[in-house]
C-alpha cells in the first residue's frame, strides 16, 4: 500500500473541475418507504465529511461508484481486489494503522456478511488504539447470493421466491453495534430511518477524531446498482 504523505497538498484544480462535473451527474437512488439505501449512506456521509480528507479502505458490493469521485490515490485504497468476504474489517484496521497520523480519516463501508465474518478485527483496533470509522451497509443478507440464487433458480426452473434461503441474516437481526461495543469500540445503531443517519455519522466521525474506533450499523434495503446486478446475472456467468 502507498505510504500516506505527511504533508499532503490539496488536490490540484484540474481535478476539482472534474469533481464538480461528476458530483452534479450523480443522482442518488433514495430508499423506499422511509428505508435507507446505500446511496443515502453515501450522500449523508458526504454531507458530514465535507472537504475533510478521508481514505476509503473498503466499499461494499452495493456501493455506487458514482456517489463519491476519487481525486487522489489515497481516496480509495482498493480493498482486497479479490472480493473475499470477511476481509473488509481486517483491511479497514490495517489501512487505519497505516494512515494513523496522516491527517486522513480512515473510513470503511462493509456489508453485514463481510463484517460478521471478520468482526474480531475490531478488537485489534481497540487494543492497539487505531482510530477508524466502520460503517456497515446492513441489508441483513448475503445479498450477493440472493441475486446468484435467483439466476440459478431461473436457469433450473425452480421457485425464485426461495432465493433468500441460507442467505438472509434476520429473525433475529444481529446487533452489530453491540458486537462493536463488546470489543471496546463505540457503536451506533441499528440506524433504521434517514433522520437518524447523519446525526449518527456526525457523532461517529467526532469520536474517531477523538481517537475512538467507531462502528455505525445502518439498516439498508437490499439492492445493487443496475450495472452490478447486470454483471452478476449475465447469461453464462457461473461464479458467485
Ligand atoms: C470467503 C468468501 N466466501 C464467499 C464468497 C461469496 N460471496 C460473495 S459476496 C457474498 C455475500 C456478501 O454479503 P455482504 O457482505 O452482506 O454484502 P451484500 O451482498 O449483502 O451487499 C458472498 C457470500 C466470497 N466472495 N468470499
Ligand atoms: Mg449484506
Amino acid at each position: 500500500m502507498l505510504a500516506p504523505s505527511r504533508s499532503e497538498a490539496p488536490a490540484p484544480p484540474i481535478h476539482a473541475e472534474t469533481y464538480a462535473a461528476r458530483k452534479h451527474a450523480f443522482s442518488a437512488t433514495p430508499g423506499e418507504n422511509g428505508r435507507i439505501s446505500t446511496d443515502d449512506v453515501a450522500v449523508a456521509l458526504r454531507g458530514v465529511i465535507g472537504e475533510r480528507p478521508i481514505s476509503f479502505s473498503h466499499l461494499p458490493l452495493s456501493w455506487n461508484g458514482a456517489s463519491w469521485p476519487f481525486r487522489h490515490p489515497l481516496d480509495f485504497l482498493g480493498s482486497d481486489g479479490g472480493g473475499g468476504i470477511g476481509a473488509g474489517p481486517g483491511i479497514a484496521v490495517g489501512a487505519a494503522l497505516a494512515l494513523k497520523g496522516s491527517g486522513r480519516l480512515p473510513v470503511a463501508v462493509c456489508g453485514d456478511g463481510d463484517f460478521l465474518m471478520g468482526a474480531t478485527a475490531i478488537w485489534t483496533a481497540t487494543h492497539y488504539r487505531i482510530p477508524l470509522l466502520l460503517i456497515v451497509a446492513n441489508n441483513r443478507s448475503y445479498y450477493n447470493d440472493e441475486v446468484h440464487q435467483e439466476r440459478v433458480a431461473r436457469m433450473r426452473n425452480r421457485p425464485v421466491e426461495n432465493k433468500w434461503i441460507g442467505q438472509r441474516i434476520a429473525a433475529p437481526d444481529v446487533d452489530l453495534a453491540a458486537i462493536a461495543r463488546a470489543q471496546g469500540a463505540q457503536g451506533w445503531g441499528p440506524i433504521e430511518g434517514l433522520d437518524a443517519l447523519a446525526p449518527a455519522l456526525e457523532q461517529a466521525v467526532r469520536a474517531v477524531q477523538d481517537g475512538a474506533v467507531a462502528v455505525v450499523d445502518v439498516h439498508v434495503q437490499g439492492g445493487y446498482t443496475p450495472a452490478m446486478t447486470a454483471a452478476l446475472t449475465q447469461v453464462g456467468r457461473d461464479r458467485g
